[in-house]
């Protein structure tokens, strides 16, 4: 399954900007105008579109590149470059290994954490889910739903029961069965930033107390919430030891920049990437196919 098809709407913002280069038959003054609004559009960022473009019109310089094509070529290229290269593999390790979830609130926690331990269990992944959001009973029958259809247990506490608390024995329950890997949700309401350093610091204190090692800490972010995301994104990022991102509803009016933009600006890798709410949407993410599937003629908006 291609990211292509599955992007959404990641393209409409700038693919009319896209369609005026491409129409061009000279590398002018007005082309990098239209590039550099397209990259703005499509939710790069300010700062970022500029480096990006002087990168690109170096490249067009020093390599004598004179026509349309071979401009948005190299565009593509110094994108793959700037995503590319960093490890996007999950790290297990631990007995059991704890995979924690962090992000403010309605993101996608939940689900992708579902939709990963379908993922995990299937490929024989002996797992635990763990319900840390004991803000509302409803979030771990969320989790618990997903959890069945996993085939996995699930530990939760009693609401407004500590978070910290829930993930241990969580971890207590894998290592006495023998599981590998252990799920945990967060709340993610939003707290002040004080409060937030201090709960996710417990909740990773504990987490590693007995016998498990919190192999990685996934910060998901919305990709709709564009711009003003990543700056509540960073508070996550400033305050726990982020490992990676998943940015999920891509499939939605996301504008697919986005993924440029987190990458640069938290300077953390996209590993995972959600593309819908069923139990198959989440992609790893992979840097060629996305940046292919942004430039695509053949896809209509
Ligand atoms: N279209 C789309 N919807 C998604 C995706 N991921 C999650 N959602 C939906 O987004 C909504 C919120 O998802 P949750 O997983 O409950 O988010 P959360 O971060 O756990 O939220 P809180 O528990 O309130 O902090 C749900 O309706 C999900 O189905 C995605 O990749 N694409
Ligand atoms: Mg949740």
């Amino acid at each position: 399954m291609g990211l292509r098809s599955r992007l959404g709407r990641a393209r409409d913002a700038w693919s009319s900007h896209l369609a005026t280069v491409r129409a061009s038959e000279v590398v002018d003054e007005h082309i990098w105008q239209e590039l550099g609004d397209a990259l703005i559009l499509a939710d790069v960022g300010v700062a970022t579109a500029d480096e990006l473009l002087d990168e690109v019109r170096q490249r067009v310089g020093r390599e004598g590149v004179d026509d349309v094509d071979g401009v948005l070529e190299i565009l593509k290229s110094v994108l793959v470059d700037r995503l590319g290269g960093a490890d996007r593999s999950l790290a297990l390790g631990g007995s059991p290994s704890v995979w924690l979830f962090v992000g403010v609130n309605g993101v996608g926690k939940t689900t992708t954490i579902g939709k990963l331990g379908g993922r995990e269990a299937a490929a024989g992944r002996h797992l635990v889910f763990a319900a840390g959001d004991t803000f509302r009973a409803a979030a771990a029958d969320q989790l618990a739903m997903w959890a069945d259809r996993a085939g996995a247990p699930v530990v939760r506490g009693a609401e407004g029961a500590d978070p910290s608390s829930v993930i241990f024995d969580a971890v207590e329950h894998a290592a006495a069965r023998g599981a590998d890997l252990v799920l945990a949700d967060t709340a993610g309401r939003v707290h002040t930033k004080s409060n937030l350093m201090d709960e996710l610091a417990k909740v990773r204190r504990v987490a590693e107390k007995g016998s498990g090692t919190v192999t990685e800490t996934l910060l998901v972010i919305d990709a709709t919430t564009g711009q003003n995301g990543l700056i509540q994104a960073r508070q996550f990022a400033e305050v726990a030891a982020v490992t990676g991102i998943v940015l999920t509803k891509l499939d939605g009016s996301a504008r697919g920049g986005i993924v440029v933009a987190v990458q640069e600006d938290l300077g953390i890798p996209v590993k995972l990437v959600g593309v819908g709410e069923g139990a198959d949407d989440l992609v790893e993410f992979d840097p060629v196919d996305f940046v292919d599937a942004l430039f695509a003629v053949d896809m209509t908006a």
